[in-house]
């Protein structure tokens, strides 16, 4: 359930209701692929650094430990320890962007593993089949997240197969549910918008999901190589059409700027490996800019990371450590560093609730939009 409680031109604060607790949006959920944060990081540690929202694979967990198991040992909350909301990603996007042998028919795709090589085929059944199993709060409908640029003749006949996948996911999701085969009983269902860079039919297709009446709606088929500026034209384009009622999620964006922007464009919840990506390489956010903690000016710096930052790495340890630990290929580095990250991205969504509702986005937003991006 989304309750909007202000809006600040197209921006909006709110509130995300579901059995494992409320979320506060915008919000930034925090990518544990194969059910743990890479970097060495578990629901624990994601609890002390003021995350909400767990993300999961369907993909990843049905190959290993396999989503039976899963069931098995009592749904991934039990699993992982992560007493607050999961949303898991369907697997569409990950067969498309790991896996080069693939062929997609009406029923679904048949790929390779990218572990050993087997084939798996995988429609829209069986997306919701592994993520009833895996008990998450939120499912992700199965869709096909085209290419960049896709022809136009190709988008419009895989928009068309993404609608009849979704009828399919909740036609299953349902039935899962009713027949008590749900490990989560109340799991939601979120519909995702694809259309390329193609107006009409991101409009289009946004009108014939919208009329699902979904859990929420999800923009995906973005940051897949497209300049930002059209990412941020398709945002404002589909956003228009989307129910205010229902949460908005812009599925794997990005940087604290793109976050900005999605956020002045109406979009509640966000996920991106960045941060921890980033983090693993040195590449570490703070409140003046991006830096690399590898850089030798930082040898014998004895200031914290960040010093407008209260994560455990910025209250104990200075930047001389932390470039050490990375020079000296320590895990702790890497730890140290993926915990910053997280924090920040956490509290960069905090800061902006705060702005929301203190009616301040718009000078908050024009403040750290670039300087955020910027590398120093
Ligand atoms: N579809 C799904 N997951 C996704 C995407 C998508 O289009 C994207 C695109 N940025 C990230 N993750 N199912
Ligand atoms: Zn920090």
């Amino acid at each position: 359930m989304y309750k909007l409680l202000k809006n600040e031109g197209s921006a909006r604060r709110g509130e995300f209701s579901t059995v494992h607790g409320t979320v506060q949006t915008p919000a930034f959920m925090n990518v544990a692929t194969a059910a743990a944060i890479k970097g060495g990081l578990s629901a624990f540690d994601l609890k002390a650094n003021d995350c909400q929202v767990m993300l999961c694979n369907t993909y990843h967990l049905h190959l290993r430990p396999g989503d039976k198991n899963v069931a098995r040992l009592g749904g991934l909350h039990k699993f992982t320890r992560w007493d607050g909301p999961i949303l898991t990603d369907s697997g569409g996007f990950q067969v498309f962007s790991l896996s080069k042998l693939r062929k997609i028919t009406e029923e679904g795709v048949t790929f390779n593993s990218h572990l050993d090589g087997h084939r798996i085929f995988m429609g829209p059944e069986e997306s919701m089949q592994i993520q009833a199993n895996l008990g998450s709060t939120i499912a992700m409908a199965f869709d096909e997240c085209m290419e960049n640029p896709a022809e136009y003749q190709y988008a419009k006949a895989s928009c068309d197969r993404t609608v009849r996948w979704l009828k399919r996911c909740k036609a299953e999701l349902s039935r899962l549910k009713g027949e008590g085969l749900a490990v989560n009983p109340h799991q939601l269902l979120f519909g995702i918008n694809q259309g390329c860079c193609y107006d009409d039919l991101r409009v289009g297709h946004m009108q014939e999901i919208a009329a699902l009446d979904l859990d929420g709606y999800a923009i995906g088929g973005l940051a897949v190589g497209e300049p930002k500026e059209e990412m941020y034209r398709v945002i404002s384009v589909v956003e228009e059409h989307m129910p205010k009622d229902k949460i908005r999620y812009l599925m794997g964006v990005g940087t604290p700027g793109n976050i900005l922007e999605g956020v002045r464009r109406g979009v509640d919840l966000f996920d991106c490996v960045m941060p921890s990506r980033n983090a693993r390489h040195g590449h570490l956010n703070t409140w003046k800019g991006i830096i690399n903690i590898k850089n030798a000016k930082y040898e014998l710096d004895e200031q914290p990371l960040d010093e407008a930052c209260s994560c455990e790495c910025c209250r104990n340890f200075s930047r001389a450590y932390l470039r050490h630990l990375f020079k000296a290929d320590e895990m702790l580095g890497m730890r140290l560093a993926v915990m910053h990250n997280l924090h920040f991205y956490n509290n960069l969504m905090l800061r902006i609730r705060e702005a929301l509702d203190n009616g301040t986005f718009d000078a908050f937003y024009r403040r750290y939009v670039n300087l955020l991006d910027t590398r120093i």
